[in-house]
Parts: structure tokens; C-alpha cells; sequence
């Protein structure tokens, strides 16, 4: 059975998951709107740690000083109220009709200050409150026509924007880090910086890329038909890993912002496995949206899915791992032969060249022979997350 969430757990949520309304393209809100408030004191009596938010989540876009003001105290409140943290901010560069062509690649360079010193009056917010991370999600980075876009200038002033951000954390002190969170399509046609992958090679073109990551989102790698588990992998090894939404998504389709565990199973699996095991020790923070069929009830109800599904996983994967015969089958697998370095320490290419047994008397049939046995070791995989071992 699954056990409840500790702190300890490290689960965080957006205030903008269990406070969605239901909105959508087809259709109104079906829900009424969530006080902030009620959102930290339900999120920490079901055991959650942290809770996240847009500038725009808390303090309404446009609000005045003295209102703004109002709406974070009250916020405050319950922070100290209820020992929540506030692990992670993000700035809204999307709902606006003003960053309808994006915050900081927009073609219109008004807009794009604009958007820095909302960035910017928001980073000031994310160091008051104590979080360490500071995701930015350019949703509306992009384009639906290729005439309208010049990618390497949009690049460009990307990098403007995120070392200047950057560069404004490190002057004024502040022990946050920035993570880039990538994502395909949706809203935009085609959206700048669209996997895991195109987000690092990016970071590592900027002057403070020491202080920039990622934060993948498992749906949105998934929308692009990738492979979420090696695109963590990827960033863990990176040491770029920063933050992670966790979330469902069935396929390449859109974005469903589904539970965790309640899209890709096996892959949800792995995923845990993946975190547990793999030295990331970052926050576990759901991203998704409680389905729009739902009350109220059934949106605390989601939450608490989240939490238990990420611990069943982490249980069947300690499972998994103690099994004997996995190690074996693991074994059999050559799985822990890789980490072994293919030359030897100071081996040149003149000692390979004069191994005669890396090649002259190598016998590649005989080596094409062997079964790897992969097959066995996912099927105890199966076996261990389905609760049959
Ligand atoms: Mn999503």
C-alpha cells in the first residue's frame, strides 16, 4: 500500500495546477476560483512541501503596489502559518495579450524590456520568499509561420535576456538558479528551445551558464515523442537538472497535463527510478491539471494522487532493485559493464592499434552471438511495478 507524503518527500506543486479553473479552448471555468491561501493550507495538510507560482497566480497582472502588496501578505501568512516553502517562482510571459509574440524574443524590443522588468521585479520577489530556483517557461517564444521568426535572431536576443537575467541574480547576491523549461508546441506553433536537448546546447553557449538548467516537464519531452527518462539522464549528467515538473502524457498530442503516473506507465517507472537512484535531490514539483470533469473534492483528490503514485513508484523501484534475481538478470545484461571507461587508464591509440586482441583476434561473430537478455530484465521490471513480485 502506499504510503502518505512526508516533508521529507520534497513534493511541491504550481499554484496554478490545483487552482485551475477548467478553462479551456472549447469551454468556461467549471470550477470556481482557489484562494492561495486555502491552496497552502490544503496542499500542507495532504503532507506536500513546497508550492510554486507565477507572479500573476498570486498578485493579479496590473494589480497596484498597495493591493500587490495585500496579496502577498496574506500569502505570507500562510507560509508561516503552515511551515510550506516556496521552493520555486516563475514569471508570466504568456497570458498577457501584450507577449502574444513572446516576453523576451518578441519581434517588438518594447515588449521585450517590458518583459525583463517583470522578470526582473518577480526574481526580486522569488529571493524574499527564500527559493532557490527560478524557472523560465517561454511559452509564447516562437512562431506559426517561418517568415514571421528570424530563429538566429530570436536566439540572439534570448541569450541577451537570460544572461542578463542571470547576470542581475549573481550582482545583487542572490542564491537563486535558473532553469529553462522546454516544451514543443502549444500555445505557440513551433516554440524556441523545444526539447531537453535544444535547452542545453542553448545554455551552454551563455556567459553565466553556471547558474543556468533545465526543468523538463515530462509531458512536454513526451508531446515531442521523445524519451523523458533519457533526456533526465542527459541533464543529470550534465549537472543540469535544477528542477522537474512531473505530469502525465499520452503520446504526441496535446498537452494533457495529466497525474503523474497517469499517462506513460512504465516510463513514469523508470523516471522515479531514475530520481531516486540518481543522485538528483531537487524538488519532485507536479505540473498537471486536475481533470476539468472534476469538483473541488476531486482536485484535492488529484493532489494526493500525485503524491501517492510518485511514492508507489519509488516503493516498487526499491523493490525492483533488492531483487536478486534483477541483479543477476542485471548482471547478465552487462548493465553495470558500462560504467566500466572502454580504454585503460593512459591507453593511447598506438597501445589499442598494438592490442591485437581489441581487433586481430577479436572475433566479432562470436561476440554477435551473445543474447543480452533484455527482455527478461524488463519483464521483472514489469513484474516488480505491477506488484507480482
Ligand atoms: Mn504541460
Amino acid at each position: 500500500m502506499a504510503q502518505a507524503p512526508t516533508r521529507e518527500d520534497k513534493f511541491s506543486f504550481g499554484l496554478w495546477t490545483v487552482g485551475w479553473q477548467g478553462n479551456d479552448m472549447f469551454g468556461p471555468a467549471s470550477r470556481p476560483p482557489l484562494d492561495p491561501v486555502e491552496a497552502v493550507h490544503r496542499l500542507s495538510d495532504l503532507g506536500a512541501w513546497g508550492i510554486t507560482f507565477h507572479d500573476d497566480d498570486l498578485v493579479p497582472f496590473g494589480s497596484a503596489d498597495a493591493a500587490r502588496a495585500q496579496h502577498l501578505k496574506r500569502f505570507q501568512g500562510a507560509l508561516a502559518e503552515t511551515g510550506l516553502v516556496v521552493p520555486m517562482v516563475t514569471t508570466n510571459l504568456f497570458s498577457h495579450p501584450v507577449f502574444k509574440d513572446g516576453g523576451l524574443t518578441s519581434n517588438d524590443r518594447d515588449v521585450r524590456r517590458y518583459a525583463l522588468r517583470k522578470v526582473l521585479r518577480n526574481l526580486d520577489l522569488a529571493a524574499e520568499l527564500g527559493a532557490s530556483t527560478f524557472v523560465l517557461w517561454g511559452g509564447r517564444e516562437g512562431s506559426e509561420t517561418d517568415a514571421a521568426k528570424d530563429v538566429r535572431a530570436a536566439m540572439d536576443r534570448y541569450r541577451e535576456g537570460i544572461d542578463f537575467l542571470a547576470q542581475y541574480v549573481l550582482d545583487q547576491g542572490y542564491g537563486l538558479r535558473l532553469a529553462l523549461e522546454p516544451k514543443p508546441n502549444e500555445p505557440r506553433g513551433d516554440i524556441l528551445l523545444p526539447t531537453i536537448g535544444h535547452a542545453l546546447a542553448f545554455i551552454s553557449t551563455l556567459d553565466n551558464h553556471e547558474i543556468v538548467g533545465v526543468n523538463p516537464e515530462v509531458g512536454h519531452e513526451q508531446m515531442a515523442g521523445l524519451n523523458i527518462v533519457h533526456g533526465i539522464g542527459q541533464a543529470l549528467w550534465q549537472g543540469k537538472l535544477f528542477h522537474i515538473d512531473l505530469n502525465g502524457q499520452r503520446g504526441p498530442r496535446f498537452d494533457q497535463d495529466l497525474v503523474f503516473g497517469h499517462g506513460d506507465v512504465l516510463s513514469s517507472f523508470f523516471l522515479v527510478d531514475l530520481l531516486e537512484h540518481g543522485g538528483y535531490d531537487g524538488p519532485r514539483h507536479f505540473d498537471y491539471k486536475p481533470l476539468r470533469t472534476e469538483n473541488m473534492d476531486g482536485v484535492w483528490a488529484s493532489a494526493e494522487a500525485n503524491m501517492a503514485g510518485y511514492l508507489l513508484f519509488a516503493e516498487r523501484a526499491r523493490s525492483f532493485r533488492a531483487d536478486p534475481e534483477v541483479r543477476a538478470a542485471l548482471d547478465t545484461a552487462l548493465v553495470p559493464e558500462l560504467a566500466t571507461p572502454t580504454l585503460d587508464e593512459g591507453e593511447t591509440a598506438a597501445d589499442l592499434l598494438a592490442n591485437r586482441s581489441a581487433f586481430e583476434d577479436f572475433d566479432p561473430d562470436e561476440a554477435a552471438e551473445r543474447g543480452y537478455g533484455f527482455i527478461r530484465l524488463s519483464q521483472l521490471a514489469l513484474e516488480h511495478l505491477t506488484g507480482a513480485r
